[in-house]
C-alpha cells in the first residue's frame, strides 16, 4: 500500500506559528509519528506552497499509487486547477482539513475539492489525516 500525503500552502509552518488554531507540532515530527504507527504503509510526504508543483504531484502519483491524502489548504477554497487534477488522476484522494472549516469564515465553508474526492475528514486536528490513512485500510 503506497500512500501519499500532499500539504498545500503555509502547512510547512505548522507548529512554528499560529498554535492556538493548528497546534505545537511540527508535520514532519506528526508524519514520523505516522510512519511508525503505519509501519506496513509505504507512506511519502509532500509539502508546496505553489499551485502548480501541486497539481504536478497529483498527476506524476495519480495513477500508480493506492491514495492521495490531500490537504490542499487555502487553494481548497480557490483551485479549480487542483479540484480538476483529483477529478483527472485514478488514485483515490482523501481531502483532509485539520481545522473544522465549517466552524470558519464563510470562505472556507467552500471546497473544490470535495466534488472530486472519495470522502472529506476536517476537524479532528492533526489526527485528520490519521482517519484518513485508515481508511485506505
Ligand atoms: O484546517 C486546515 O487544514 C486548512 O486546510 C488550513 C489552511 C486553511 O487555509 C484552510 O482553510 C483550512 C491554512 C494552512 C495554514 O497553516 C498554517 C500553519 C501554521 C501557521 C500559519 C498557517
Amino acid at each position: 500500500m503506497k500512500l501519499l500525503i500532499i500539504n498545500g500552502p503555509n502547512l510547512n509552518l505548522l507548529g512554528k506559528r499560529e498554535p492556538e488554531v493548528y497546534g505545537s507540532t511540527t508535520f514532519q515530527d506528526y508524519f514520523e509519528q505516522l510512519q511508525s504507527k503505519f509501519p506496513k504503509v509505504e507512506l511519502e510526504y509532500y509539502q508546496s506552497n505553489i499551485e502548480g508543483e501541486l497539481i504536478g504531484k497529483i498527476q506524476e502519483v495519480g495513477f500508480s499509487y493506492d491514495g492521495i491524502v490531500l490537504n490542499a489548504a487555502a487553494y481548497t477554497h480557490t483551485s479549480v486547477g487542483i479540484g480538476d487534477a483529483v477529478k483527472a488522476v485514478e488514485t483515490p484522494v482523501i481531502e483532509v482539513h485539520i481545522s473544522n472549516t465549517h466552524k470558519r469564515e464563510d470562505f472556507r465553508h467552500v471546497s473544490y475539492i470535495s466534488s472530486g474526492a472519495r470522502g472529506v475528514i476536517l476537524g479532528f486536528g492533526l489526527q485528520s489525516y490519521d482517519l484518513a490513512i485508515q481508511s485506505f485500510l
